[in-house]
């Protein structure tokens, strides 16, 4: 199962404390205890693998190390180890405690979190020509301590909408080697998958209804998982008996969710043609096309038909890499 959401504590380490101590060497007699070390930072980096918010789910609570004590002779103690959290690129953080987002973009994009606390001084820094023999020595400062939701927000490219038995997760399958489930009832995929077809990132995503938006089917939570691609795939099959309404029940429900899902670039296939006869087919084409809508017809087992899908995916990329 893909965790895409997770709350955690995040505590970076606290600062080490200040020494009081003294020069052992009678010539240079004098304050001589060391700083505290930094405490470690905590900090998120973007990686590729989406699936790394499942290695978190074990953990509740993720921390930097301490900064070390200050030592003898003016030696001040290590600094901590910093900790570095692996998310996927896409996810956002939310402090809980601050109440502040980030969102994290790129691969290899490191953003601190929690900001580890400064070592305390040695009395060797409280030494002045009346204080001698400062007895005096800090605490190393406390570190940043966060609730932290982390939440992705997957960046696919092409999200594939539909309601459930109309073919995404076939077609996803057909054209990435995405391993998603495929079956002839409806809610066959219960979580998103992800497929690569070369630059771009597909998403197949649970089949929606007529009042998911209200938690009918699987509700619509998954939309979320496509709520940033630029484009959509949307499935009507052509076994259906009223494809102009299976089509402006999905688009109620896109809608529902979010205004803007409506202003994506959409496009339409028709799935499943090998199901029906031409003059059917014509029929429901003609029928989409009163929508102001030309469907592309779609059937996995037509290698021509696949062919129209990769070239409307290539000119996408070609988009993308313009764009981008
Ligand atoms: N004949 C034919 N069958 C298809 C085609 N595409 C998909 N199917 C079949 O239709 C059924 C449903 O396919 P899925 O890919 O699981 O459909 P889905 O839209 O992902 O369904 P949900 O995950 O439930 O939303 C399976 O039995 C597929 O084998 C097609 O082009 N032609
Ligand atoms: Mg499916």
């Amino acid at each position: 199962m893909l965790v895409d959401e997770i709350t955690i504590r995040i505590e970076a380490g606290k600062g080490g404390d200040g020494i009081v101590s003294f020069n052992k060497n009678k010539m240079t007699l004098g304050p001589a205890g060391g700083s505290g070390g930094l405490g470690g930072s905590v900090y998120l980096i973007g990686v590729s693998d989406l699936g790394a918010l499942n290695s978190l789910r074990n953990q509740k609570v993720f921390k930097a190390e301490a900064g070390q004590r200050g030592r003898h002779q003016l030696n001040d103690g290590n600094d901590g180890e910093d900790l570095t959290i692996r998310v996927p690129v896409g996810t956002v953080a939310h402090n809980l405690t601050t109440k502040t987002d980030h969102e994290i973009i790129q691969i290899g994009e490191r953003y601190l979190v929690a900001k580890g606390g400064k070592g305390g001084k040695g009395n060797f820094h409280f030494r002045g020509p009346h204080h001698t023999t400062p007895m005096k020595y800090q605490k190393g400062l406390p570190a940043e301590i966060f609730n932290v939701r982390l939440e992705l927000k997957m960046i696919a490219d092409v999200g594939l909408i539909g309601l459930p038995n109309v073919g995404k997760s076939s077609l996803i399958n057909e054209l990435t080697r995405a391993n998603s489930k495929v079956a002839n009832y409806p809610f066959t995929t219960l979580e998103p998958h992800l497929g690569v077809y070369y630059d771009l990132i597909l998403a197949d995503i649970p089949g929606l209804i007529e009042g998911a938006s209200t938690g009918r089917g699987l509700g619509i939570k998954f939309l979320r998982h496509v709520e940033r691609t630029r484009v959509l795939f949307h499935l009507v099959s052509a076994e259906s008996e009223d494809p102009v309404a299976d089509y402006k029940a999905i688009r109620k429900e896109l809608g529902t969710y979010n205004e803007g899902m409506l202003d994506k670039k959409e496009f339409l296939f028709l799935s499943k043609t090998d199901l029906t006869n031409q003059k059917d087919l014509k029929k429901k084409i003609t029928q989409l096309k009163k929508l102001n809508r030309t469907a592309t017809l779609l059937s996995i087992h037509d290698t021509d038909a696949i062919g129209s899908v990769q070239k409307i995916l290539n000119a996408i990329a070609e988009q993308k890499n313009v764009s981008s």
